[in-house]
């Protein structure tokens, strides 16, 4: 079946190679494609082999790269092979990429997910100079049948000088239907509040417009998106997910929650999806989802009719998962609404709708400062991604993570993060597969004592209770935050000096 019915467009059609040829050195480059879904398949690959040749020559050739989010091997991974990227925004989980930053080649921005869109409007991160983008379908008018995520589509097609539109065969042609691309932000002080007060509410477009005369190229695929294997839950997801869904029990018997809870955000991930599993077998009924990514769990929840509306800007699936949704398409349309990152992870929405988030950490220290970034304070893991937009202006939030880490010999439970993404003031409820710490109108004092009972490892209790007993007794006058900094900073020295990192 014909994918480009527009005569204007379809006369741009031409090959990877040659829509690469049109990408130059030192271009900045805004990419489709978030958590592995809908991200060009062909012309990054084709800009890499490019690049590569060049290098070949002695010539400089690499670009500043933008995304919505994470992509796939065929982008990050294929770029990263070549040295290819100078910049990269906001976020990056490919490891041969993430090998690059740690090495001080490429230069990582790491900003909140909903924050890329409008501070790229704001001209925080300069000119974009082409955009990359896939589409499931061009129709006769030229508008846009988006594919499997929205991201930062419509700002990457809006502010780039010229655009590339890959046109995947693979993707089902009935995803038209499933987006709702909102037009009507605007940069201060012109902006008008978001009428969005439900998760399945419609406030947009279903099609990304594009200018036509910007149109450079389009480029027609048959590709898959990544799809990575789900390890099934471990005793340890399992443990957090079973005491997340009875801490939520009890607020629904305390009156603090509904009894079909609020609008759940989850991030991606094991534990993530141990705990959309924990709902599908718990009583809650009529839920919704307003998040980020749909992973199998939340799909597995519409299945069984437990969640009713889910809106999210991508799909991160398993392969059974993706082929799950291929084979039934048209039994979720109306159901899941795919909307732009700057909207999905909107503050003023996830604020009004009451958004209950669930994400990963990598460390929490005992007053509830969480780091979800960086391995021992310097080592970037993947990004903030969207936890901050969601944890920040959530009605409940909660961080989760094996109370240790590589084989137990770091304690996920510190005096001091190494580094802080999510402050004391906006963590609420951390999770280890050791008991739930519920931190809401705790004092710092009082969080320590809490924290280290509930949610650190026994091996490393005694040590972090002594911590906190001996900054209390030598510093008496500055008992609010007891800390004793010089002991603090170099609570992971015994394992940076076995060389491990
Ligand atoms: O590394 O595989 O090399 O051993 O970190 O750890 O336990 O598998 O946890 O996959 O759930 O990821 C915070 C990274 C957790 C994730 C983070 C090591 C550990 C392992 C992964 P190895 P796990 P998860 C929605 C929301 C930020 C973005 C976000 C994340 C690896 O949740 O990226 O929330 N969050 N987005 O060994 C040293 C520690 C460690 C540690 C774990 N304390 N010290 N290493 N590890 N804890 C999605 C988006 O926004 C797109």
């Amino acid at each position: 079946m014909d994918r480009v019915t527009c005569p204007v467009l379809g006369a741009r059609r031409t090959s990877a190679a040659e829509a690469a040829a049109l990408i130059r050195p030192d271009d900045v480059v805004g990419i489709s494609g978030f958590t592995g879904a809908g991200f060009p398949k062909a012309v990054p690959g084709a800009l890499a082999r490019r690049i590569r040749e060049a290098h070949e020559r002695g010539e400089e050739f690499r670009i500043g790269l933008w995304s919505g989010a994470s992509t796939g091997p065929e982008v990050d991974g294929a770029l990263a092979q070549v040295d290819g990227v100078n910049r990269r925004l906001p976020y990056n989980s490919d490891p041969n990429l993430r090998r690059l930053i740690n090495d001080g080649t490429v230069d990582y921005v790491d900003v909140h997910l909903s924050h890329a869109a409008q501070q790229a409007w704001f001209g925080f991160y300069g000119p974009l100079d082409v955009a990359v983008v896939e589409v499931a379908a061009i129709l006769p008018n030229g508008l846009l049948v988006p594919g499997t995520s929205l991201g930062n589509n419509k700002t990457w097609l809006e502010l780039a000088d010229r655009v590339v539109l890959e046109v995947n065969h693979w993707l089902p042609r009935d995803l038209e239907g499933f987006h709702d691309v909102y037009y009507g932000t605007a940069r201060p002080p012109h902006r008008i509040p978001i009428q969005l007060t439900h998760p399945l509410q419609r406030i947009g477009d279903p099609y990304l417009r594009v200018d036509p005369a910007k149109v450079v190229a389009v480029v027609e695929t048959d590709a898959p998106d990544r799809n990575t294997p789900l390890t099934p839950p471990d005793g340890a997801s399992r443990a957090m997910a079973e005491q997340l869904v009875d801490f939520l029990r009890h607020e629904v018997r305390a009156g603090r929650l509904p009894p079909g809870l609020l609008p759940l955000q989850s991030g991606v991930g094991n534990v993530a999806n141990a705990v959309m599993e924990g709902l599908r077998d718990a009583e809650f009924e009529h839920l919704t989802a307003y998040t980020e990514v749909i992973q199998d769990g939340l799909l597995d929840l519409l299945d069984a009719g437990r969640v009713t509306s889910v809106s999210a800007t991508s799909f991160g699936l398993s392969p059974a998962g993706q082929q799950r949704f291929l084979d039934n398409v048209g039994s979720y349309k109306g159901r899941i609404l795919l909307r732009s990152q700057e909207i999905s992870n909107h503050p003023e929405l996830v604020r009004r709708l009451g958004v209950i988030a669930i994400n990963g950490m990598l460390e929490a220290d005992i007053y509830g400062n969480v780091n979800s970034t960086h391995v021992m304070g310097s080592a970037m893991m993947n990004g903030i991604g969207g936890s901050g937009d969601f944890a920040r202006n959530a009605y409940l939030n909660f961080f989760v993570s094996p109370s240790t880490a590589k084989g137990g010999a770091i304690s996920a439970i510190v005096p001091m993060v190494s580094h802080v993404d999510h402050t004391e003031h906006d963590v609420q409820v951390l999770v280890t597969e050791q008991g739930l710490a519920d931190l809401r109108g705790l004092s710092p004092s009082d969080r320590a004592d809490r924290v280290i009972a509930s949610c650190a490892h026994p091996d490393f209790r005694e040590r972090l209770r002594d911590y906190v007993d001996r900054a209390r007794a030598e510093r008496p006058h500055a008992r609010h935050t007891p800390h004793l900094l010089a002991e603090a900073l170099g609570w992971h020295r015994r394992y940076l000096e076995d060389g491990a990192m």
